[in-house]
């Protein structure tokens, strides 16, 4: 009944708005009498929206600001050549390094050794502290790469 009526009372305002702004159009008025009518006319229904949906409604939960994420860098592995030889990273960064090859690999520094990466296999390490590090290929010690943990 309630619901009924405020449908009747929109429509109504519907109707009266579209004729004054369409007679106010016709009349040659300054065309921005008709689109603040329009203006007035969508706040009002939006008061109606509002006051008929149910009181929870939908909220826009604020977004909660996520600590700076620790970035995944690629090495590939592919004619015994580490891609990128060289790599600048930050500390916390994590470096995967891939083997494309056929041949066997493995990645040796000071900080850390992988075991032996067959093809397809990766080994990842998390650069916790800052500095240079210098690695190779333990199996073919010409394979050099460096990582620069800022
Ligand atoms: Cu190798």
């Amino acid at each position: 009944m309630a619901k009924t009526t405020i449908v009747i009372v929109i429509a109504a305002i519907l109707i009266l708005a579209g004729v004054g702004g369409y007679l106010l159009f016709r009349a040659s008025d300054q065309p921005s009498a008709s689109s603040a009518n329009s203006l007035d006319q969508e706040s009002q229904r939006d008061g109606y929206l509002a006051s008929t949906s149910s009181p929870s409604g939908i909220e826009q939960q604020p977004v909660a600001q996520q600590p700076a994420e620790a970035t995944t860098h690629i090495i590939l592995i592919k004619n015994f050549t580490f891609n990128p030889a060289a790599l600048n990273i930050k500390r916390g960064d994590i470096v995967k390094w891939t083997n494309q090859d056929s041949m066997p690999h493995n990645i040796i520094s000071d900080i850390l050794k992988s075991g032996i990466l067959n093809n397809g296999q990766l080994f990842e390490f998390k650069f916790s502290n800052s500095g240079t590090f210098d690695y190779i290929c333990g199996l073919h010690p010409s394979m050099k790469g460096r990582i620069i943990v800022e």
